[in-house]
């Protein structure tokens, strides 16, 4: 092929890659109508939990004092260790830098203070706005958890207002839990008990059907640990069996499983404390093939998982891969994992979600990510258009199209047999 008909396919790629309007199936945002539970502006993107762990790998300051600070002093403190004293070219650190610069904020004054007075001159409602446009994100899926007793009364109240926020039932508590947890569920009006007769299973079915009706959840999400496994003589086990599933095939809603995390393994951290580790790809296999009424929804933490995980979609048409999840939302892995997933799925996953828990996160996370997939898609087409295969600007955009939204918004659609 000619150097000119590369460097058209390029611009065409850019200019999809720049026009598409992403849905981001996985935040931790909240829409306005919820209060403080919408965290935005730089001190919340600094004390953001990827980077506290990253501070306390160059301070001795004891943990408890941190925890003791205002999130004020643990910005001040977050900015001088990670941005002043050391070079932040970590993938947390330079997010924040891409924050900043696409709000045209000058990052070469180092000026916390100056960014502060920005973020305080804004008003809530438009700064959204403004985030969305800048992130070319036209609407995000949250995550609700009914056990949290700050989200709960929002929704006993009428819940989400703004369209552009899409809800997913969050049941981590339930299925990792349930000996902790059951009497929660008492607590909100319905009959069960610890153990799980068929009277409880019945009302914990009650409770998921009302819940995703209330939130007019578009998936059911859990994450899980390693040794996630399925079948299972466990609480979890039977809750799946008997209850999720169900309940999912019923409402015609996939089941979202983020599998690999161990909680806590550094408590002192709280929520920068979580690890990673390889994961039992042969459950979701199992689950999948025993389910094939069920849709499901597959990401995993570890990056041993992957190549696996991408046969285990080639088999199962109700399966479907997305997003390279927290330690493995880094440009490295994002490029191979978007790379082997095209080379094995041709356009059917999601490559990205972006977990961001604070509105701001949106711009970064959407502006690295667009950039690698941008270029792993030209990739692909010149590969093919060497043999002489022509691509049209049409399928160029039919492709990001799906990509960006247009697939996860089908899968939840799909009907199966
Ligand atoms: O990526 C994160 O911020 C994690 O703390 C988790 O929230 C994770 O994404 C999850 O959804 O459990
Ligand atoms: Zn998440």
């Amino acid at each position: 092929m000619t150097i000119e008909t590369a460097a058209q396919l390029r611009s065409i790629v850019d200019r999809a890659i720049d026009e598409v309007q992403i849905t981001d199936m996985h935040t931790h945002i909240y829409d306005a109508g919820f209060g403080d539970l919408l965290l935005w502006g730089i001190d919340e993107l600094l004390v953001y939990h990827y980077l506290v762990a990253e501070t306390f790998r160059y301070i001795d300051m004891p943990y408890e004092t941190f925890w003791a600070m205002s999130k004020r002093e643990q910005a001040d403190l977050i900015w001088k260790t990670l941005f002043l004293d050391n070079t932040p070219y970590s993938e947390a650190c330079r997010g924040v830098l891409t924050v900043l610069h696409h709000l045209d904020l000058d990052v070469s004054t180092r000026d916390l203070d100056a960014y502060r007075r920005f973020f305080a001159g804004m008003e809530r409602a438009e700064y959204l706005d403004l985030v969305f446009k800048t992130a070319h994100v036209k609407d995000v899926v949250m995550t609700n958890d009914p056990f949290d007793d700050l989200e709960r009364p929002v929704w006993e109240q009428g819940g989400s207002r703004d369209p552009r926020f899409k809800a997913a039932l969050r049941i981590d508590p339930l299925l990792n839990g349930w000996e902790d947890n059951w009497p929660r569920l008492r607590d909100f009006g319905y009959a069960v008990t610890a153990e799980l007769s068929d009277a409880t299973l019945a009302e914990v079915r009650r409770f998921l059907t009302d819940w995703v009706q209330r939130m007019g959840a578009l998936y059911m999400a859990v994450s899980l640990p390693p040794s996630f496994a399925f079948p299972e003589a466990s609480a979890r086990g039977t809750l799946i069996n008997e209850c999720i599933l169900p309940v999912c095939a019923e409402l015609n809603i996939p089941f979202a499983m983020m599998i690999g995390v161990k909680k806590l393994v550094n408590p002192d951290l709280r929520l920068a404390g979580d690890s990673v580790g390889p994961s039992n790809v042969e459950a979701v296999e199992y689950l999948c093939a025993n389910f094939p009424r069920n849709k499901f929804m597959v990401t995993m933490l570890d990056r041993v998982n992957q190549h696996e995980l991408c046969i285990v979609a080639r088999k199962f048409r109700n399966l479907l891969l997305f997003g390279c999840w927290w330690f493995l939302n880094n440009p490295v892995f994002i490029d191979e994992m978007t790379r082997m997933r095209m080379e094995t799925l041709g356009v059917s996953f999601i490559p990205q979600h972006s977990d961001a828990r604070v509105l701001d996160q949106l711009i970064y996370k959407w502006a690295h990510s667009r950039e690698i997939i941008g270029d792993v898609l030209y990739e692909k087409y010149l590969d093919i258009a060497n043999t002489g295969w022509q691509v049209t600007e049409d399928e160029v955009r039919r492709d990001v199209e799906n990509l960006f939204g247009g697939y996860f918004w089908s899968f939840l659609e799909k009907k199966l047999p």
